[in-house]
Parts: C-alpha cells; structure tokens; sequence
C-alpha cells in the first residue's frame, strides 16, 4: 500500500478484515506500506498492521513478494503508481478519483486493458457501491421493479469547510487533487448513479463555486488530510467548494448532481433518489442501513414508500456480518470492495468499478468543468 492517512488507514482495516468475514479464494498478506517518512511510515505500520515498510513507493514494484498495489495517496500521484504497478505485473487498487485529468485516467485505463490480458487486474475504489443498500439499489433496477428509469436526484452534502477558518489541506489544492467537491464526493455520486441504474451520463450543464479562496495553514483535521503544518499564514483554495449540475443520461433520463462540503449540519450525506415508471427508491449515507423503495404496481390504497432494513441475511454482503437489524458502517463498503476485488483476481476477470468505468466518471468530472468554467452551458460527456 502506498498513503497511510485516512483512505490508508480504512484499507488498511478492510484488507485486516476481509478474510475474517468472508471466505477467499486468496489470501491477503499485508506485505509492505510505503510512505516518505521512514519514521510516521513505520509507526503507521505497526499500528495497521504492515509487516515491513519502504520510503519511495518505487521499492513496492521491484519487490517479489508484493502482488498487489493498493495506492491510497491525493490524486496528482495515482497515474504514475498505477503504471508502473500494472507494467511490472502487480495488480492495483486504486482510489477515486481515478486520476486528476482525463489524459492521466486514459493513459490508466489503457494500462489496465493491457495488463489484464496478462491476467493483472485494476479496479478503482469507488466503494459505495459495496454499501449493501445502495447494492440492493441496483439489484432492485436490474430485477425491472423500477421499470423506465426517468429521474435520478443525487446530492452528496459535508460540512467540514463551512467554518472559513478550517484549515487547508491538500484537498483544496488543485495541483494535488485535481478539483474540489467536485471530484472527491461528487464522483462518488456520478458513479452511484451510473452504477444504480445502469444507464451512463451522456451530457452536462454545470456551475461551480468557491466560497472560500484562502485559509489559514495551520492546524489539522483529524481524518481529512488536514496539512498538519502550524507555521501560520494562509494558502489559496484552487478547488472549487461546491458543484451543481443537470444531466441526461443515455436511454433519456436526467438527472441533478450536486456535491459540497458547506452543506452546515450535513455530515456524509450521499443522497441518491431514483423515480421509474414503476417504483422509485431512495437512500441517504446517513441511514446507511436503510432503502427507501416505492412499488407503484400495488394498489394506490395500500401503496407509500417503504424502508427496507437492509441488514437481512438475504441482502448483498450483510449474511456474512451480524444478526438482522445490528447494522454495518461506513469501513464495510471497503471490506465489501477487498472481498470483490479478490474473488475477481482469483477468477481472471477483471473487477468492477475498472478504470475504464473510472476514466467514463473523470470524463463527466471534465464535462461538468468544461460547462462551468466556459460558460458554454451543455457540454457532452
Ligand atoms: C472527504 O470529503 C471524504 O473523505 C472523501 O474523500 C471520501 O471519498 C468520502 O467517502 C468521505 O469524505
């Protein structure tokens, strides 16, 4: 693994985990954790659980012993890892986005096509969509009790910039994160939504804004990369704050996206609502175990939305948890994702999210900029 922080940190955990809960058809050793600073690298390790530790990630893909490459770091990092992993045979896991820019998530996805015809798998983590409500979501969609998908309402709402004093970190750095809200939650709802219904964004009309363009640099926010530094002054907000757009999808649905973190009082919120011909159904991370779901072929007597605690024995991954009703967290999607990710590597086939389908979210990702910063209103995807 290459990042310790907060994503480091949560793979780390799901890596630990998956093979408690889950039968594999392989199992993972927690070889090496790479990281610049020898000395935080090797107290991570020991508190995560890393048999040994490197200083340039470089040294992970000369190793014999490392098969695979999780790469947990901000995004201006994640083309040149992935590469090189999948060059030299190693399998990666990757997280979102994929890259800062459609050339680098393109020059990935051509990597990964490569690699998996030498039997080496890529998958980006887009882990959500382990969340077994929002997999349930999906099952529902595809077993037709939606009927015609025809709206798609999909917010993703933090709160943790709506103090102007919070302090920056390399999240609000364009230069390592490529954007803002935008990419770091509202590609997760882009990818929901695409994953949930099955249909693909095809055209956008966007807006974006930066509330705050300068914060101080000091001081840390525990979990979200704050940049630890307590020299004073204060840096510029590349990024943008909060991004709003509309959206068609292929086979005529639309759709409206909208991802901040100034949303006051809203932590996580991952919002998905989706309205067929014959049921609609809804889901907020903040509830995590439940599914909104209308069914609009019962009579309309008896008809009303009904929430679906998606903790039954038969519902996607939560057989292998805990009794109905005790529930699942947010660091079960990433478990959820190791367990994917293994079975498919051990059965020769690539997973899903691939970087293919991670380059078509960083193609939405561009349009929604390209639309917002040209005023050109809608732009194809
Ligand atoms: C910060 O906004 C963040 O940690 C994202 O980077 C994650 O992808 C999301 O799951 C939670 O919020």
């Amino acid at each position: 693994m290459v990042g310790y922080a907060f994503m480091g940190a949560m793979h780390s955990h799901a890596w630990r985990t998956a093979p408690r809960f889950f039968d594999l058809p392989l199992h993972p050793e927690l070889a090496v954790l790479a990281g610049r600073d020898a000395t935080a690298v090797k107290a991570a390790a020991d508190t995560m659980g890393w048999q040994d530790t490197e200083t340039d990630w470089r040294s992970l893909v000369e190793r014999d012993d490392v098969d695979l490459i999780d790469i947990c770091t901000p995004g201006d990092t994640h083309a040149e890892i992935a590469i090189a992993a999948l060059e030299a045979g190693k399998h990666v896991l990757c997280e979102k986005p994929l890259a800062n820019s459609v050339q680098e998530a393109e020059r990935m996805a051509v990597a990964a096509r490569d690699a998996a015809e030498k039997g080496v798998f890529a998958m980006c983590g887009f882990s959500y969509r382990r969340t077994p409500a929002l997999t349930l979501a999906r099952r529902l969609v595809e077993q037709g009790r939606l009927g015609t998908v025809r709206h798609v309402r999909a917010q993703y709402l933090q709160d943790w910039l709506s103090d102007a004093k919070a302090p920056m970190t390399w999240r609000l750095d364009r230069t390592k994160s490529g954007s803002g809200a935008l990419g770091d939650i509202g590609a997760h709802s882009i990818d929901a939504a695409q994953y949930v219904t099955g249909l693909e964004i095809s055209g956008v009309s966007a807006l974006l804004n930066t509330f705050v363009h300068e914060r101080p640099l000091s001081g840390t926010r525990v979990g979200l990369g704050g940049s630890g530094a307590d020299d004073g002054g204060t840096g510029q907000v590349t990024v943008d704050d909060a991004a709003i757009f509309s959206a068609r999808f292929d086979g005529g649905a639309i759709g409206v996206f909208e991802a901040t973190r100034f949303a006051l009082g809203r932590k996580n919120s991952m919002r998905l609502e989706v309205n067929g011909t014959l049921g609609s159904l809804a889901f907020d991370f903040e509830n995590m175990n439940s599914l909104e779901f209308y069914d609009g072929t019962v009579p309309a007597e008896t008809a009303g939305f009904s929430t679906i605690n998606v903790t039954e024995p038969d519902h996607p991954y939560t057989g292998n948890w805990w009794p109905a009703g005790h529930g699942l967290g947010y660091e079960h999607g990433f478990t959820h994702q190791v367990v994917d990710l293994v079975q498919a590597i051990a059965d020769g086939r690539t997973p899903s999210p691939s970087f293919d389908e991670a380059l078509r979210v960083q193609r939405v990702l561009h349009a929604v900029e390209q639309s917002a910063s040209s005023d050109s209103g809608w732009q194809h995807v």
